[in-house]
């Protein structure tokens, strides 16, 4: 038993770029019989990097980023010293990996974090194969580089898939920016990373594509832009790098297993020698299954065959989801192959369907044709539907019959399902003619895509427009395919065995882009106690996405069926896509009695609020860990502001805001075509109901030069209008009232028209309308007329 055990650790030692104090040891018995116990130490250290030709700080792991591949064997039993030498706590969460509660570490909810100087020692038995990864789950620290790739070899032979090599890859997106800066950026609902990456949409734009008409719809329907992703990265990843070698010969097979570690990115994997062979899905295998081009989730992952059918080097691509750059593993040497270019996504198109009742919903999720009381009848419950199918009223409820009965059964009438069960967008739904132009421009590269912010300092008048490329394709076609679950096929049965009793809980995914809030069941994390489950029960989730963007749904501790319509040989993974608008249904067996974390795995969408805890009845955490819960439900608060000081007018507001709160206080003074500086001022308290719709109260102040001359209170609501005006109303304490309208529109990305317009009980009427061009991600120039104090120019400052 030692000797294998001896090579593995040299193994381990020559594999691992990021070796640095890496200490590992094998002892001839463990605390199970017959197990080994494979002892690893990982030292968590603040750095500086430089990927981009600007220095940053990024956090490693025994120096290296990603940190060392850890290995093991099935039955083996984990001993993992982490020492903290960062001056904040920390903690490492082994994803995927089946652990006791106690060792999950996740803060708050498995153990208090790790302190500065301290050291915690991770132990637990390995009980399964395959691939998986570990990462921090402190902060956003995850953003910085603290993650890194888990191998567990099957406890007898080599598994059931012959390869000459294999390697771990794991994918990241690299930010320059401090992550709470990006955090930040997020929460003031900045657009400027959809202007660095060419995402950002524009009326222009969309008239070059001759797609006025989805932009218009989405526009009556108050539907936020389709947005890929949320953040503009300098650099996307492969083990560290933005390109990597794998050694391997011409007609030889490596066993590539990916790794999604990224913060917020979905990768499009593509490989230049021909179709890959999919053998595993989140370490556990699959049937294999030959793919072209596969839709990589964050935290998920693939063990992929790739052959090398020449000689040569060739490249397996993955691109970033939202197409602005992308990372290559070139696998063999020699002349370069390149993979294809992936088309860029077509951004304009609507995916909602436009009628009287979406134009005048009183809610966003009404507006997405999703209101509560459809999703509470269970209209939206079956696996792989999408919004478009509730039109087709003809079969609105046969997937529900199935369910909740037969514990492991797919829903009875999933055959009369199967026909609509594709996850894209449904193609008669697609209004404009634009074919998917072809992929295939194989053999050119495009090095500027090397750089992920494309577009950020170029001022091209179209440049920051994605209509401007010349390649693009429709989200979920076969150009830019979602998840493949509907093809993944586990090796054995994944049904339970029966007779156990069936908990099913429905949780819509819904969120805010603007104020970037994000939720499950319209509640962030802070605002709820836990979803309650029983040992033994077979639990159901049925995942209803409200909204335009993936999220991948990670539960801990558990592996769950994905139900896919393939009945008893659904696969089994511990993270999921629930793509745009769109359901995914899951189910496990509670049989790993603990607290534990469900959540999107997006970095900033977990810490907005997209998370929960599922609490086991009956379970109760050490005193430890109970002292400190409720650190898990606490909320930062958020300040940002925005100050415009043109020649003739300045106004202006501060705020600080958590998911529901605002306190805000805004400003405008005039001096130009009147006698006397004219000033207001006003605070309020603004309670966040949902996007469209918010109540505040408050008090406003106004005079002329140094002399107040009025004090009210106000109360009022503010709500979206179709075509997405935003509409303020209130009244006074002196019996009077307001009503402002307020509309931007996007000429160019970063040119906009800005128009208000009010009517008062007392000053009657004042509008302005003006342009607004954005300089970088904190000024714009403004140009404005003023129907009080005429035209002016200035600047627009965000901070
Ligand atoms: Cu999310």
């Amino acid at each position: 038993m030692f000797l294998p055990a001896l090579i593995r650790s040299i193994m381990q030692h020559t594999e691992s770029a990021a070796a640095g104090a890496l200490i590992l040891m094998v002892a001839m018995t463990g605390p199970v019989a017959g197990a080994e116990s494979i002892e690893y130490s990982l030292m968590i250290a603040e750095q500086e990097v430089n990927y981009s030709g600007r220095p940053a700080r990024a956090v490693t792991i025994n120096g290296g980023l990603p940190g060392p591949v850890l290995r093991f064997r099935e039955g083996d039993w984990a001993r993992i010293h982490v020492h903290n030498r960062l001056s904040v706590p920390t903690s490492i969460h082994w994803h995927g990996i089946l652990v006791p509660p106690g060792m999950d570490g996740v803060p708050y909810i498995s153990f208090p974090p790790i302190a500065p100087a301290t050291t915690f020692t991770y132990e637990f038995p390995i009980r399964q194969a395959g691939t998986y990864w570990y990462h921090s789950h402190s902060g956003l620290q995850e953003q910085r580089g603290l993650y890194g790739a888990i191998v567990i070899e099957p406890r007898h032979g080599h598994g059931r898939v012959h390869a000459d090599r294999e390697y771990a890859v794991v994918l990241s997106d690299w930010t320059d920016e401090d992550p709470h800066a990006v955090q930040r950026e997020l929460k003031r609902g900045s657009e400027w990373y959809a202007i660095e990456k060419g995402s950002a949409h524009s009326l222009l734009g969309a008239a070059r594509l001759g797609m006025l008409g989805d932009y218009f719809a989405g526009m009556l329907m108050r539907m936020p832009p389709m947005d890929i992703s949320d953040v503009a990265y300098d650099r996307f990843l492969a083990n560290g790098r933005t390109e990597t070698m794998i050694d391997a010969k011409p007609g030889e097979t490596a066993r590539v297993r990916i790794i999604d570690g990224s913060a917020t990115t979905y990768f499009h994997l593509e490989y230049a020698g021909g179709p890959m062979t999919v053998v595993s899905a989140d370490g556990q295998d699959v049937e294999p299954v030959e793919l072209k081009r596969i839709l990589i989730g964050v935290a998920e992952t693939y063990d992929l065959l790739v052959r090398v059918p020449a000689a040569g080097a060739y490249e397996l691509r993955a691109t970033a989801h939202d197409g602005s750059s992308f990372a290559s593993i070139w696998i063999g040497s020699g002349e370069r192959h390149h993979a294809p270019t992936m088309p860029r996504p077509n951004i304009y198109r609507a995916m909602g369907h436009l009628g009287l009742a979406q134009i005048f919903s009183l809610t966003p999720a009404g507006a997405m044709g999703m209101p509560d009381r459809a999703v509470e009848a269970g209209k939206f419950d079956r696996p792989g539907m999408t919004m478009h199918m509730h039109h087709e009223e003809a079969t609105p409820m046969h997937g529900r019959q199935g369910m909740g009965r037969e514990a492991g059964k797919e829903p009875a009438a999933h055959g009369e399902v199967d026909d609509h069960s594709h996850r894209g967008p449904d193609p008669t739904m697609q209004m404009g003619a634009h074919e998917p132009p072809s992929a295939d421009r194989a053999g050119r590269i495009d090095e500027s895509l090397r750089n992920g912010r494309r577009f950020g300092m170029r001022f091209g008048i179209l440049a920051n427009d994605a209509s401007s490329s010349d390649s693009l394709a429709e989200e979920g076609g076969e150009a830019r395919p979602w998840a493949p679950y509907e093809k993944l096929r586990s090796v054995h049965s994944t049904a339970f065995s029966g007779g156990n009793p069936v908990r099913e809980i429905r949780l819509t995914l819904d969120g805010d882009m603007e104020r970037y809030v994000w939720f499950l069941n319209n509640r962030p994390l802070s605002e709820t106690d836990h979803i309650l489950i029983r040992q033994g029960e077979i639990v159901r989730f049925i995942m209803i996405n409200r909204t335009m963007m993936h999220h991948p749904m990670h539960l801990h501790g558990h592996f769950f069926r994905v139900l896919n319509g393939q009945g008893d040989r659904a696969p089994l993974k511990h993270t999921v896509d629930v793509a745009p608008m769109s359901t995914t249904v899951i189910e496990f067996e509670a049989d790993e009695f603990g607290d534990w974390f469900f959540h999107c795995h997006l970095l900033y969408h977990m810490h907005s609020g997209m998370a929960r805890l599922v609490h086991y009845e009956g379970y109760v955490p050490d005193a430890a860990n109970a002292a400190v819960r409720h650190k898990l439900y606490e909320e930062p608060w958020y300040f940002h502001g925005l100050a415009e000081v043109l020649s003739n007018v300045t106004e202006g507001a501060v705020m600080i805001s958590d998911t529901r709160n605002i306190f805000r206080v805004g400003w405008e003074a005039g001096w130009q075509r009147v006698e006397e500086t004219e000033w207001e001022t006003i605070f309020t308290w603004s309670r966040y109901i949902n996007s469209f719709f918010s109540v505040f109260a408050g008090a406003d102040f106004e005079g002329t030069e140094g002399t107040m001359e009025k004090v009210r209170g106000i109360f009022g609501l503010s709500y979206r209008l179709p075509l997405d005006v935003e509409c303020r109303a209130w009244m006074d304490t002196d019996a009077g009232g307001r009503v402002a309208l307020d509309k931007n529109l996007e000429l160019l990305p970063r040119l906009r028209l800005i128009g208000h317009v009010e009517y008062d009980t007392r000053h009657y009427w004042e509008g302005r309308i003006g342009l607004s061009y954005m300089i970088d991600k904190n000024v714009s120039f403004i140009v404005q007329w003023h129907s009080d104090y005429d035209w002016g120019g200035g600047l627009s400052i965000r901070f």
